[in-house]
């Protein structure tokens, strides 16, 4: 993606990549007050920063997922296979161990680890491995790519699209799943603009989307998440586009909670209600939306915001509720098949009735 830098320049930047046993990353949860790389040294730093969110997204945690197996590989012990293979197995489970929701994420990893082949020598293993995570990397660059091409023929000159979190370059390794299509419409000088919604609690819509359209002046405007309905009912809103976290067979879709109501606001107002994401995402073992897991996640997310301060320009947190009032925080939700239009995916636009479309796109 374009990062425009303190300094003015503009420089194409990936969300993560591999540099030796190191694993860089955009730290997201500084953004969009300040523009760091994170260096997550080992693969114990790599779980830590997809558990405490300095890089999330569904892809771009099953990427990170993927660096982390190749990490474990180059420091396992070398001296038999065995021992190989119970560092490398200690490392899936403690990267597995960190979100529950993306499938990306354990499909990423045990693609790596499909690759082990007790046969060969560990070092042999450990280049087959670190290969694959440079792969699965690289082909995220490629779908994401492909799936804005795919999506883009949705979106009409003057279009008005509302996006709900952040399911950006920033969600992914490059491009994205729902912004994708809206870049390459922006770069095709289609004139558009993009209701980005805030996404509380954390925000990623108002921090992240937000940032990321800024960085190729895509239009946009911020809207709380409550105002969604407003705007749409007022036919402000052409179409919603969104990402996705988990696809079931049977279509019903995991993604970033508050998802589910406006699927439904889309419906009952007659707009198209699309999901944009990778065949990574498809899980053809979960048949129906109630068996994926949901991540329930602090209430501090809740009862606290993080934010600048203004007089000393400091990224501070701040309690915004009563001491002693508890909060829920489940980070997703789960919207019916019924209520999504198409699904974009970087093979094909994938319509109704989903449970045979999906079953024969994957299958392909
Ligand atoms: C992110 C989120 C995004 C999807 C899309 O949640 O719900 O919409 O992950 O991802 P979180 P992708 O910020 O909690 O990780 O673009 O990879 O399909």
């Amino acid at each position: 993606m374009l990062v425009k830098l303190p300094n003015n320049e503009t420089k194409e930047i990936l969300t993560l990549w591999m540099e030796g046993s190191d694993v860089k990353m955009i730290n997201q949860k500084l953004l969009p007050y300040q523009f760091e790389i994170y260096t997550a040294k080992t693969y114990q730093d790599t779980a830590k920063a997809i558990k405490n969110m300095t890089v999330r997204g569904a892809g771009a945690i099953g990427v990170a997922g993927a660096y982390g197996i190749a990490q474990a590989c180059l420091t396992a012990p070398k001296k038999d296979i065995n021992s190989f293979l119970k560092h490398v197995k200690k490392a899936e489970k403690t990267l597995k161990n960190t979100r529950p929701t993306a499938v990306n994420l354990f499909h990423d990893i045990d693609r790596v680890l499909a690759k082990l082949n007790i046969s060969l020598p560990p070092e042999k293993n450990e280049k087959i491995m670190i290969e694959e995570a440079k792969k699965i990397a690289e082909e995220s660059i490629i779908s994401g790519k492909k799936i804005g091409e795919n999506g883009e023929s949705l979106i009409k000159n003057g279009a008005k699209i509302m996006t709900h979190c952040n399911a950006g370059a920033l969600a992914f390794v490059d491009w994205g799943s729902a912004l994708a299509p809206i870049r390459l419409a922006h770069r095709n000088k289609k004139s558009i603009i993009v209701y980005v919604n805030e996404t509380r609690p954390r925000s990623q819509g108002a921090k992240l989307t937000s940032w990321e359209l800024l960085q190729e002046d895509i239009p946009h405007i911020i809207i709380p998440d409550t105002a969604a309905g407003y705007y749409i009912s007022q036919k402000e809103i052409d179409l919603i586009i969104v990402g996705a976290d988990r696809i079931a067979a049977n279509g019903d879709t995991a993604n970033k909670i508050g998802t589910y109501t406006l699927a439904i606001l889309a419906k009952e107002n007659n707009i198209p209600f699309y999901v944009a994401a990778p065949l990574s995402t498809f899980d053809l073992k979960t048949t129906n939306g109630k068996a994926i897991p949901i991540e329930q996640r602090s209430e501090t997310e809740i009862t606290h915001i993080w934010g600048l301060l203004e007089k000393n320009k400091k990224i501070e947190k701040i309690r915004i509720t009563p001491k002693n009032s508890p909060a829920k925080n489940p980070a997703f939700d789960i919207t019916p098949a019924k209520y999504i239009t198409t699904f974009i995916t970087e093979k094909t636009l994938i319509n109704p009735p989903f449970e045979k479309t999906i079953k024969e796109t994957l299958k392909n």
